[in-house]
């Protein structure tokens, strides 16, 4: 791995359970950037976090019926990032992930703040991408206290580069994103309507509006999850899904056109007793295997 565009990977950091499997179409990357938070910082230490709730946890999905010890993982560290200039950080986000892509992986980004999904998505440089973001918010101010780049920005970032996006778990919304998401055919399910609706049901009309997209990605932020499941994360929000649903969801959605994802926002700092990080985990695992079970059908 020589590549110019792997010069700020550093391959030394600890590995997701262990794994550090190169035959495995699965490359996970820890992407640490934590500077545009604006309540509770601390996601720069969840990639280990995850990393280390990861030895705890069976790797045998039984949703899915796989074992995904036996598929295993090539976790391939840290990205290196600067301190403060964020849109260096996405410059390099961007490198790292279209070298795996070039190399037909799937790759697994643990942030980190939202804001590197913004340098993931510049990296696939793909045509026809469809994003789907679980989040409690829409990420979709033109600004926020003055700046562009920032986690309550990135999914209006990211529809400037012409990805259609959905989003699901939204709950906590400025007009100006309502009026955004509405003018832009951005569709949005709330937790309330999920529940009403049922798992199913969202997930079919998540797929009838994906048919056209070429290729997909999914975003957890995990302040998708209610506060009471997720409580270790940047910005807080109850009335959240559970996580059966959001794995539910996941589960009937993922297929073959699927070219990574990615889970951010959590703050190691404010997980108590770190169930966050060990339910990221479970994500992470149950996410893959469902990609995994739609590519080998
Ligand atoms: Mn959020």
């Amino acid at each position: 791995m020589n590549d110019s565009r792997l010069f700020y990977l550093n391959e030394h950091s600890r590995k997701f359970a262990g794994f550090n499997k190169e035959s495995s179409p699965f490359v996970i990357i820890g992407i640490p950037m934590d500077i545009t938070s604006s309540y509770r910082p601390g996601s720069r230490f969840a990639p280990n976090s995850i990393r280390d709730a990861a030895q705890y946890i069976e790797f045998y999905s039984i949703r899915n019926d796989i074992d995904m010890g036996e598929i295993g993982f090539n976790d391939v560290g840290d990205i290196v990032l600067h301190p403060s200039n964020v849109e260096e950080n996405l410059t390099r986000i961007a490198s790292v992930i279209n070298y795996f892509q070039d190399n037909k992986k799937i790759t697994i980004s643990i942030g980190g703040e939202h804001t590197i999904t913004a340098g993931i998505i510049k990296g696939l440089r793909k045509e026809g991408l469809c994003l789907i973001s679980f989040d409690a918010h829409l990420d979709l101010r033109e600004e926020y206290m003055g700046y562009k780049y920032d986690h309550a920005c990135v999914m209006r970032r990211i529809s400037e580069y012409n990805v259609k996006i959905i989003e699901v778990g939204t709950r906590a919304v400025s007009k100006e994103e309502i009026e955004y998401a509405r003018q832009n055919g951005i569709a949005y399910f709330t937790p309330h309507q999920i529940r009403l609706l049922g798992s199913k049901e969202v997930a079919r009309k998540i797929i009838t509006s994906t048919q056209e997209c070429k290729s997909i990605y999914l975003s957890v932020d995990m302040d998708g999850i209610d506060p009471a499941y997720a409580p270790g994360v940047a910005t807080p929000e109850p009335e959240g899904l559970d996580p059966t649903t959001l794995l539910e969801i996941i589960n009937l959605i993922a297929d073959k056109r699927v070219v990574g994802f990615d889970i951010v926002e959590i703050s190691p700092p404010y997980d108590s007793s770190g169930i966050t990080s060990v339910l990221a985990a479970r994500i992470i695992l149950e996410t893959a295997s469902a990609i995994y079970k739609s590519r080998s059908l």
